[in-house]
């Protein structure tokens, strides 16, 4: 009987996670759902990648945490449009959530709206949202075995983020093992090696992400 209920609950997101990536698509909206343990750097590469692309496109933040404003106001200081999605307790957003806070977003055709989802390895992974890329940070301090325990996060991505690698001297994360979990999961993953605090890498992930916004249609 419980597992009844819970694919109906699934079969129900996965229409409306079909009905947003439709008007995605025809709106040309890029939105990237982030994912990630609480403090990998989900709000830093948000930043980091509105300060890069700030002037050259339109863009929207969706920030989603059990309670807080604290990274929605973050977003709102650098003049950016931004909702903040409450769950009271829930550990993911659904595709509900993102299709009734999509209008007050106002987003113009041909942007990009970055979803901070709620901050865990687990859940986030199994609801779509209708979005265009699912990314997953993954950050030094976390260590390098992440991959090899949340398969079914890493396998979902389109693109693995590994953050704070100004950390690596002071850490003993092995990167060899990191990748080798990765790919165990995904043969061609795109990982993207960053430091929100040094900047590292950050342009070769912003060059990723335009390309990709450029090459939808
Ligand atoms: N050293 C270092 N610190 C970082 C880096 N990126 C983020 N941080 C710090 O890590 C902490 C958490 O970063 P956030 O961006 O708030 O992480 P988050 O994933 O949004 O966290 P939640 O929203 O709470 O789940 C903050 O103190 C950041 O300044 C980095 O590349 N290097
Ligand atoms: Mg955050």
């Amino acid at each position: 009987m419980e597992i009844k209920v819970l694919k109906n609950i699934m079969h129900a997101n996965q229409q409306i996670a079909e009905d947003n990536k439709k008007m995605f698509v025809d709106k040309k909206i890029t939105v990237i759902n982030i994912m990630a343990s609480p403090g990998a750097g989900k709000t830093s590469v948000i930043l980091k990648v509105i300060e890069a692309l700030k002037n050259k496109i339109h863009m929207g933040v969706i920030e989603g945490d059990i309670a807080s404003s604290i990274d929605a106001e973050k977003i709102e200081s650098i003049g950016v449009p931004v909702i903040q999605i409450n769950t009271g307790g829930g550990c993911h957003l659904d595709a509900n959530m993102i299709k009734t806070v999509m209008p007050d977003l106002k987003m113009q055709d041909n942007s990009i709206v970055f979803v901070e989802n709620v901050g865990n390895l687990v859940c986030p992974s199994t609801f779509d949202l209708g979005e265009t890329i699912k990314m997953v940070i993954a950050s030094v301090p976390e260590g390098h075995d992440k991959p090899f325990k949340y398969t079914s996060m890493f396998a979902a991505a389109d693109v693995i983020i590994l953050n704070k690698t100004d950390l690596a001297p002071y850490i003993d994360f092995d990167k060899d093992m990191f990748y080798k979990g990765v790919h165990a999961l995904r043969d061609n993953a795109n990982v993207f090696e960053i430091s929100c605090r040094t900047g590292n890498g950050i342009d070769k992930l912003v060059d990723w992400i335009i390309s990709k916004h450029n090459n939808a249609d």
